[in-house]
């Protein structure tokens, strides 16, 4: 019997070493000290041995017991430390390990552009101000000062709905309505979508952008109008060499555009206009309600996709609206 338990001794911790898992290690407690174990099935035959063998054998099935117990709980503890180790490994990151691609957004050229001029104005002390695309005559054409019969409210050129609106042709009706609704002193930056009866080529889009600024109080001067544009064009565009010229507007007297040298290649160039300006006509005063004895005031407005093709060179306007990712993704934004 002596025997039988140092085989059972010998072949327990051999199994028990090479045990791979903490569940192989349970069965091969079952199966050697559980209580239908094999250690159980020995110890059944003590009732054959005398009364002075039993406490001897006795004792080595204690030793016996103990040193299967012994190893099991060894080979536990290496089996759960090397568990440990494998998931360690299998779970470490490569902090240096390059980012996964996530594609980015960005403003498009455009908006980027609109926003940075409306944003020179805001720092100026301006408010932004914005209103309805779809427009009456009277508030697009009628209260700028426009003459019944003029040009721009041909149906060649401005865009009418079927219920007689309009879809505004500046962004200046948005101006009148303020004023209509705020007392001067007043200085607000109205940037936004205007419409225009035009096929799209390379420099005509029915569809453009403005931004268009306007100032009223009391004693607002020329000189101040040409001073704020001297400012603005140097903060968008960097020191350029510019140029005020007469022109013409129903809704500004006196009034001018404003043309920045264009330098096409070294040597060369050419005068762009950039912008129209004046000072507010007295007639839209009134139209607005104010009196035009009392109050003056200057406005301006350009072209934002004029401004965009002249800050990054582009030379056909359907760029800005194809929106090709290989042509956006050159822009800041
Ligand atoms: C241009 C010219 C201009 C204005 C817009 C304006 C608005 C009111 C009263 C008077 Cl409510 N004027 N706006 C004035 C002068 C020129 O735009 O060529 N823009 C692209």
């Amino acid at each position: 019997m002596q025997e039988q338990l140092k085989a059972l001794e010998d072949q327990a911790l051999s199994t028990i070493s090479s045990a791979h898992s903490l569940d192989d290690l349970e069965r091969l407690r079952v199966r050697f000290l559980g209580k239908k174990g094999e250690l159980s099935a020995i110890l059944g035959g003590m009732g054959r041995l005398s009364a002075a063998e039993r406490p001897v054998i006795g004792a080595v099935a204690n030793t016996v017991k103990a040193k299967i117990e012994e190893h099991l709980q060894q080979q536990r503890l290496d089996l759960e430390e090397k568990a440990i180790q494998e998931q360690l490994a299998s779970e470490r990151v490569d902090v240096t390990m390059p980012g996964r691609y996530l594609p980015q957004g960005r403003i498009h050229p455009l908006q980027y552009t609109m926003d940075q001029i409306t944003d020179l104005f805001i720092g100026l002390g301006y408010t932004q101000v914005g209103g309805p695309h779809a427009e009456t005559n009277y508030y697009n054409f009628e209260a700028l000062n426009f003459p019944p019969d003029h040009p721009a409210q041909d149906m060649h050129d401005t865009l009418y709905l079927e219920d007689g609106r309009l879809l505004r042709t500046h962004t200046s009706p948005v101006q009148i309505r303020y004023m209509e609704t705020h007392e001067p002193p007043l200085r607000i930056v109205v940037p936004g979508r205007v419409y225009r009866k035009d096929a799209l080529d390379a420099t005509h889009s029915p569809v453009f952008h403005q931004v268009e600024i306007l100032v009223v109080g009391e004693d607002i001067t020329f000189g101040d109008l040409k001073g704020t544009l001297s400012l603005f064009i140097e903060q968008l565009l960097g020191k350029r060499p510019m140029r005020f010229r007469p022109s013409y507007f129903p809704f500004t007297e006196p009034s001018m555009e404003v043309d920045i040298w264009w330098e096409t290649a070294v040597g060369k160039g050419r005068w762009m206009e950039v912008l129209g300006a004046g000072m507010v006509h007295p007639n839209v005063f009134k139209s607005a309600g104010y009196d035009p004895e009392k109050v003056q005031g200057f406005a301006a407005g350009m072209g934002v996709e004029r401004l965009a093709m002249l800050t990054y060179n582009i030379d056909d306007i359907r760029l800005l609206y194809t929106s090709d990712k290989r042509f956006l993704e050159q822009f800041p934004g």
